[in-house]
């Protein structure tokens, strides 16, 4: 494949000398990483049932069990946090800068003048939250109603990132209502027949009105950003942020994977590791008009195996699925942090070249994610790369 370095870098990088420090710079989720945001467990609750989302309890349940509501044990933050607190030490230990956000306590209701809930979320997943995209930083809108204010654990941080870096952009995606009429109710009522005769249509929960996106929704390679619509991410969402960014010189392409019924965030959907290649999911193959991008290009899709567990035996209360096994983070175009137990991930990374960075990371899977959502990439060594010259027709 080729690649040219985007002639819209001096438009996307602003003004340059020796004096002035780069702080923020990322553009894509596999160059050398130099600084890193890492999660935190510390005030979580569960996710509460909200119209975009029904949260399930995993496995066999007892008569009449339902799913908890108010903040996690104080076992359970403490095992999360001593495997986000080891991938902080092993990521130092490399030299590489590792942030982490604030303590926020979540128990407390929300009430804005369109809805309430009664917890917020957690601060484990920033790449939910908050995306580097060149020198921006841009804090997603989110979906759900109990991540409204997920921003605010990163917000001294950011500001940090602003006042040192004087080329950094600071971007907060307009909020949406998150009154009942933006969501679709009907979505969580509809057979797996429904699901399946609809799956072209890509309507989940959140309506068609508002701007809606989850930051994890998008993966980002070079000049070009890849945004899935999703329970998480709707098309006026992917419309914001193409009229946001393709002034910055990048160019944003829906992405669509019709046989995943329950999409939400693309990072074990479609995990992009080195230029070329892409770890793909067997379960939710890109659909044909959006593959043929990547084949022009001389991409290559290389699908992942057989996750260690299957859904059921994923942690009773994560709501993730068994694709965590893909959510893996690349330090640099060779090497990957992986999840100790996804042996047959290790395996095909190996046969690939990569150097393969095993972690305990099974006790942050109820939190919402596993090494690719618990971190947020500040900066990478590297510049705007175009990784599809070919871009036109035929
Ligand atoms: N937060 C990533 C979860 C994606 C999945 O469950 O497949």
């Amino acid at each position: 494949m080729s690649v040219t370095t985007s002639p819209t870098d001096a438009g996307l990088a602003g003004s340059s000398g020796p004096e002035v420090p780069t702080v923020v710079s990322s553009w894509n989720e596999w160059d050398p990483l130099e600084e890193v945001v890492v999660g935190r467990a510390d005030g979580a609750c569960f996710d509460p049932a909200e119209p975009g989302y029904r949260p399930q309890i995993r496995g066999p349940r007892a008569p009449g069990e339902t799913f908890p509501v108010g903040p996690k044990s104080a076992e359970t933050i403490r095992r999360a946090n001593e495997e986000l607190d080891n991938l902080s030490a092993l990521l130092a230990d490399r030299g590489i800068v590792v942030r982490r956000p604030d303590v926020v306590n979540f128990d407390h209701p929300l009430r804005t003048p369109e809805f309430d809930v009664p917890t917020q979320y957690c601060s484990v997943c920033p790449r939910d939250v908050v995306i580097t995209l060149g020198r921006q930083v841009l804090e997603a809108t989110m979906s759900r109603r109990a991540r409204y204010f997920e921003y605010l654990p990163y917000r001294r941080l950011i500001r940090d990132y602003w006042n040192r870096d004087p080329r950094m952009i600071w971007t907060a995606a307009p909020k949406p209502s998150m009154a009942d009429d933006m969501y679709r109710e009907e979505f969580w009522e509809l057979t797996q027949e429904e699901r399946f005769a609809r799956m072209h249509e890509f309507e989940f929960c959140v309506g068609q009105e508002e701007p809606v996106f989850d930051a994890a929704d998008m993966t980002r390679m070079g000049r070009d950003v890849f945004v899935q619509e999703s329970m998480t991410t709707n098309r006026p969402g992917i419309a914001w942020l193409r009229r946001e960014l393709e002034p910055r010189g990048l160019r944003v392409h829906p992405v669509h994977f019709p046989l995943d019924f329950f999409p939400s965030h693309i990072d074990c959907t479609f995990v992009p590791l080195r230029p070329g290649l892409v770890l793909t999911n067997p379960d939710r193959p890109i659909k044909d008009e959006d593959a043929t991008f990547f084949t022009k290009n001389d991409w290559r899709f290389l699908d992942a195996p057989e996750a260690s567990s299957t859904n059921d035996e994923m942690p009773k209360y994560c709501q993730s699925s068994r694709w965590l096994s893909m959510n893996v983070l690349s330090i640099s175009p060779d090497t990957i942090i992986c999840e100790d137990s996804e042996v047959g991930v290790h395996r095909l990374l190996r046969a690939e070249g990569f150097e393969v960075i095993t972690v305990p990371f099974r006790n942050v899977y109820e939190f919402g994610g596993s090494l690719h959502c618990a971190t947020w990439d500040v900066r990478r060594t590297g510049e705007c790369a175009d990784y599809f010259p070919h871009f036109g027709p035929g």
